[in-house]
Parts: structure tokens; C-alpha cells; sequence
């Protein structure tokens, strides 16, 4: 399927311009129906398709991303729609998302600062569900000027107040340079931080009560092997 190789005019108008180049905060991508359904699809999973990491547990579909090139694995229709949906926005340079990584956070979990590497298309596209969250930026070690010591608080830089329902996208200098994380807490407090607040509908002082959170992470890998050599003995 062909899809446009830049993003959309139209998404223009959700750009969070005090953010850096380049993120994208699209409100009610998604209806609450099909919040449910999404929700009910990855409660449905296998309990195998589950790997519990240490503050979250996630679902990997479409194959284990490795730099020799991922072994492709069929993503399932209720997944594949929104890959198609969210690469005929442009996300992709024209290709289609093949690779979605489901995390569940329950309140009080979150995901340390990092970022998401070149194995990925630089573009990650995320559909919320369940819960908001707070999605906090980092710049990397080492990028500081001599200084105060490089400790996480001091790297700090901005949050995003990430609703549900919502399509998160991150391009450019907020995929490549910046890092990304979700601190583990239960509520959040948020402050003039919070660089999407009024387009949010939200205050600062304002305080939201996490739930758990599920996210659809939805990426395109450029490298891929289509099938699997099979080595027989003779
Ligand atoms: O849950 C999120 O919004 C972030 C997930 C993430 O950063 C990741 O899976 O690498």
C-alpha cells in the first residue's frame, strides 16, 4: 500500500511548538469503543505473548528487531489496522508500520529514560489507552556543558502530558537526540513542565490520578528478513 513519504499538512496543527523538532500530540485519535476493543484484544493475547520486565509488562508483535534484520512475524488485524492508519498520515516515509510493542504500566510503574535506537525508522508513533501518563525528556549523557553532575534530575528538560485515546508522534530531534521516560508514580502534579498543557485542556497545579496505562508503540523496521533459512541436515 502507498503511502504519502512527508506527514500530513493537517497534522500541522498538532505540533507542540515549544517542544523541539519535531512531536506531534493528536487528541481522540482513537474512540472510546475502540479504546475498549484495543484493550480487549490485549487482554485476549496468550499469557505466553507476555514478558514481564521489572515495572511494566509488554507483548511484542512483529518480530524481534535486530540489527542483521528482523525475522518478520504476521501482526494480527486488530493490530495491523492501526499500522496501516498511522502510515497513511506519512509517519513512515511512505512505508507501513511493522512493528508494535504493547507495554502495560500499572499505577505506579513507568519505563526508565532511554532511546529507541536505529534499528527503528526515526519516527515512534504511540496510541494511549486506559490512562494518561506523563512522558518526561531527557538529554543524553555527556551532551551537558561542564557543570552540575549529569544526574537524571539534572538532564531533565520537559514532560508531555500524554492523554488516552491519544497518537503521540515523535520525529527528528525528539526521537534522535532526545531521551524518553515515564517516571513510576502514582500521581502527577503538573507544572508550565508540561509544554502541551493548555492544547491538554490542563492547568498547572492541576493533579491526575494514574490508572493503568496500556501503549501501542508503533514503529516501522527498515530491515527485514522475509523468511527464515531453514539449515537441513544432509
Ligand atoms: O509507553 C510509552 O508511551 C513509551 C514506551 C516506550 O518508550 C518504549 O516502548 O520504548
Amino acid at each position: 500500500m502507498e503511502h504519502p513519504t512527508c506527514i500530513l499538512e493537517k497534522l500541522k496543527q498538532f505540533v507542540v511548538s515549544d517542544a523541539p523538532p519535531t512531536v506531534y500530540c493528536i487528541p481522540d485519535f482513537i474512540s472510546e469503543d475502540e479504546e475498549s476493543y484495543l484493550l480487549q484484544q490485549v487482554y485476549r493475547s496468550p499469557k505466553t505473548k507476555w514478558t514481564q520486565l521489572s515495572g511494566r509488562r509488554l507483548q511484542n508483535w512483529g518480530g524481534l528487531p535486530h540489527p542483521k534484520g528482523m525475522l518478520a512475524e504476521k501482526i494480527p488485524d486488530w493490530l495491523q489496522t492501526y499500522c496501516e492508519k498511522i502510515s497513511s498520515l506519512g509517519t513512515f516515509s511512505g512505508k507501513t508500520a511493522n512493528h508494535v510493542l504493547v507495554n502495560e504500566y500499572k499505577q505506579g510503574e513507568g519505563i526508565m529514560p532511554h532511546e529507541d535506537g536505529p534499528l527503528y525508522h526515526p519516527t515512534v508513533t504511540t496510541i494511549s489507552l486506559g490512562s494518561h501518563t506523563l512522558l518526561d525528556f531527557y538529554t543524553p549523557v555527556g551532551s551537558l556543558e561542564a557543570g552540575p553532575p549529569q544526574t537524571e534530575e539534572n538532564r531533565y528538560v520537559f514532560s508531555l502530558l500524554v492523554k488516552p485515546r491519544s497518537l503521540l508522534i515523535l520525529q527528528e530531534e525528539m526521537y534522535q537526540r532526545l531521551l524518553h521516560g515515564i517516571q513510576g508514580c502514582v500521581q502527577d502534579t503538573l507544572t508550565d513542565k508540561v509544554l502541551n498543557l493548555s492544547a491538554s485542556g490542563a492547568q498547572a497545579g492541576d493533579t491526575l490520578t494514574r490508572g493503568t496505562r496500556v501503549s501501542l508503540t508503533i514503529r516501522h523496521v527498515p530491515k527485514v528478513m522475509k523468511t527464515k533459512l531453514i539449515l537441513g541436515r544432509k
